[in-house]
């Protein structure tokens, strides 16, 4: 028996919502819903969780379980909730939506929940009723969240008149204000108890009906229940399962009358004949709900006003590229006297161990390796924070979905999927999370299509990476030019378009396809919501740190290792040393040359050939094999090279690679250098973790690796065509 089968057929022997039959299982409830309704941050209400919540349809991606607990009620038992992406109705075409509808239905192997509540937005009400009419015909035990209340508090529909219709409870909430949240859960725990039925009855055309009685005959014996569930599990298949469906675990014979069905359609559209009368039916009923049609029509003119400046052709493009330039300006502007704290007890520290501790290898690895390396990296904390912020303001606000919008027109031209720009915008943040976005779209090609370029967006492992070169080797401003900020931008523009033009390339190359049309929803403007802000920058914060104490951590004292060892004495020559004749200067040089003689110094060496045409020197080369695990390493390993020759007067790393000589008195970096060298971690595949997810959603290793193959030659390309074309024009 397949998954499916034993799902349901699980779910039919026992009476659904009696969890205390179970042995002792919690009762499982799902959140359900449209995309952008406010399920997760219904869910983050009920459990406490801090789930990722934005302000655009397709943000959660992933079935996301959590316990809810109902304070001083009788019931004490955990309650398992588990929220789900959005969908618009259950005869769902994509791989997110898939996973929506196998957790309502309890297909594809997971459990049969107790309870679901449809979580609709009271500003879209006919539209969200959609879902819950399907859910009811199912026979779906429901209660209803009439959720952004607050949106239409002037002319609010009315949860009694829509209690009376479907025959569910019905509690207005508001998630984002914490209103109605203790009713729901008191409702929920009701549900529990006395699993609540809805009581609509459509009249489908009787020749439709006539097939959902010849389906019905060919359901599995496993799916037998009440004519009523059966009626509604026929609807269900009859728009659901076709030749392009991916349901895992159809009964064959069910399969097969379903494609009799539609081969005998005879030109008749079975989908329209069952969306049309669920339609019909919403609409006659609006005004009984008490509608508010006027105020959503004047809110809806604001918001088409404000697009039709930001997604105008020309202004929208020049708006997009203000909002960045002032964002990435306030990154460097609003984060320097942070970055200067950090680095300053960075270097307070290192002073203090120094003195504190006895001369030896474990000062040595805790001054050099673990605070010279790691600080170097927890520096640009705030930067991260700041940058989070900043997308969270763009997210919440729906801007994010109007950046996507506005790339819309080149992504078509450029014969990619339109939905493929939000998952490249989550791409900011991280690849690894966007990878896992691309499961908003329907088609295998799309996604990998769009899996395979990511990478190439600036992720915030880059940012360090970037603000280190550019602080370092760039002036802040000339005349009245913000260098910096404009160079930032300057990058992030190159991601974009270098992004754009490999898909564009793949897309007619490797990964062929067709493309389809996007329909892409523009959520309406919302004032970001700061307290969500706050707690997605105090979640970052913490993967950050946690990620600067495990992985970058362990990297860093491999490396530090790797730079100290052998130990000079053993390997300079005596008398290099005899002729220095200062004290000073010649621990200094001393310490200078453990690094360039130990295995890292010689590995650098080593490959300094392949680097050399970049302009890279062994320092930067050792710095890059750091960075293949992950892309921070590159500056706690510059920290750590720059550290160890000099510990009597540790200066911040940026001020040292500024003051950094050849031996003629010349500067060793030039910005041509720096640029060179933004332009390969712009482009390499350094991230493991990237890696592992493609390997994961693509279930073979064939496309990471030959992702990190293209990335990584592109690098090396791009810096070498960016260096030497810079040596030619004389720079
Ligand atoms: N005004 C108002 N906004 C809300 C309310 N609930 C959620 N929001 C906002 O609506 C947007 C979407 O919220 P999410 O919780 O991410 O919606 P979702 O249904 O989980 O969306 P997907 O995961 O994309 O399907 C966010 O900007 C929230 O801040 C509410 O009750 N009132
Ligand atoms: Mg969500």
């Amino acid at each position: 028996m397949n998954g499916a089968n034993a799902a349901l057929d699980r779910a039919n022997q026992t009476a659904p919502g009696r969890p205390e039959q179970g042995s002792g299982e919690a009762p499982l409830v799902v959140l359900v819903g449209n995309p952008n309704v406010g399920k997760t941050t219904v869910f983050n209400r009920l459990t406490g969780q801090n789930a990722r919540v934005g302000n655009y349809a397709g943000v959660t991606v992933e079935r996301r379980p959590g316990r809810l607990r109902f304070e001083g009620e009788d019931r004490a038992a955990p309650v398992e909730v588990v929220d789900v992406p959005g969908c618009y109705s259950l005869s769902a075409r994509s791989a997110e939506e898939q996973i929506a509808i196998n957790a309502v239905l309890g297909l594809g192997g997971n459990p049969r929940p107790s309870l679901a509540v449809a979580v609709v937005d009271a500003g879209q009400l006919i539209r969200n009723l959609y879902l819950v009419l399907q859910l009811i015909e199912l026979e779906v035990p429901l209660v209803v969240a009439l959720n952004m209340i607050d949106e239409v508090a002037e002319d609010p529909p009315s949860p009694e008149a829509l209690e009376r219709l479907l025959g569910v409870p019905v509690v207005a909430t508001s998630a984002r204000q914490g209103i109605g949240l203790s009713e729901l859960k008191r409702c929920i725990a009701e549900g529990l108890r006395h699993p609540p039925h809805g009581q609509v009855k459509l009249r489908y055309p009787e020749a439709l009906e006539r097939d959902l009685e010849a389906l019905i005959a060919a359901l599995p014996a496993q799916w037998r229940s009440s004519p009523g569930r059966e009626h509604g599990l026929a609807l269900w298949a009859l728009t659901s399962i076709d030749e392009r469906d991916e349901l895992a675990g159809i009964d064959p014979s069910l399969r097969a009358a379903c494609r009799q069905l539609q081969a005998r359609a005879n030109g008749r559209d079975l989908d329209d004949e069952v969306i049309a009368t669920r339609y019909a039916f919403l609409d006659r009923q609006a005004a009984a709900i008490h509608i508010g049609i006027d105020e959503h029509v004047a809110k809806r003119a604001a918001s088409e006003r404000i697009d039709r400046v930001l997604l105008h052709p020309i202004y929208g493009f020049a708006i997009f590229l203000a909002v960045m330039l002032v964002v990435f300006q306030a990154l460097f502007s609003w984060a320097d006297p942070a970055i200067r704290l950090v680095e300053r007890s960075t270097g307070w520290l290192q002073g203090l161990i120094g003195d504190v501790l006895p001369a030896g290898v474990v000062t040595d690895l805790l001054r050099d390796g673990i605070v010279g390396g790691v600080g170097n990296v927890i520096v640009f904390l705030p930067q991260i924070l700041l940058l989070f912020f900043f997308i969270s303001l763009l997210e919440d606000s729906g801007y994010m979905a109007r950046i996507a919008f506005l790339m819309d027109r080149v992504m078509k031209s450029l014969g990619l999927h339109g939905r493929a720009f939000v998952p490249m915008l989550s791409g900011f943040a991280c690849a690894v999370p966007a990878i896992l976005a691309t499961r908003t779209m329907e088609r295998q090609r799309d996604r990998l299509l769009t899996m395979m370029v990511i990478p190439l967006m600036t992720c915030s492992a880059r940012l360090p990476v970037y603000t280190l070169i550019i602080a370092a080797l760039f002036p802040p401003v000339y005349g009245w030019v913000p260098v910096q900020g404009l160079l930032m931008v300057a990058m992030y523009v190159f991601s974009i378009a270098i992004t754009l033009a490999a898909a564009a390339v793949l897309g007619r190359t490797v990964i062929q396809g067709e493309n389809v049309p996007l329909i892409l929803e523009l959520p309406p403007y919302r004032v970001p919501d700061l307290r969500g802000t706050v707690r997605m920058m105090l979640e970052r914060s913490s993967v950050f740190l946690r990620e600067a104490g495990t992985v970058i951590l362990a990297c860093t004292i491999v490396l530090w290792a790797l730079l100290s060892f052998p130990r000079a004495g053993a390997t300079s020559s005596p008398h290099s040393l005899v002729q220095l004749d200062k004290a000073g200067s010649h621990i200094a040089a001393q310490r200078q040359a453990t690094v360039e003689n130990s295995w890292g110094g010689r590995l650098g060496h080593a490959i300094e050939p392949v680097l050399q045409p970049l302009g890279f020197d062994w320092k930067i080369g050792v710095g890059i094999i750091g960075a293949f695990a992950a892309r921070e390493v590159f500056v706690s390993t510059m920290g750590i090279i720059y550290g160890i020759g000099d510990e009597d007067s540790p200066q911040p790393l940026r001020q040292r690679l500024k003051e950094e000589r050849r031996p003629d008195g010349r500067p060793l970096y030039t910005p041509l250098v720096g640029l060179s060298l933004m332009i390969f971690f712009a482009l390499a595949c350094q991230c493991m973790s990237t890696l592992a997810v493609t390997r994961r959603e693509t279930r073979t290793w064939r496309w990471p690796a030959f992702m990190f193959a293209y990335m990584t030659a592109l690098a090396w390309c791009a810096s070498f065509l960016v260096y030497q074309g810079g040596r030619l024009l004389g720079l």
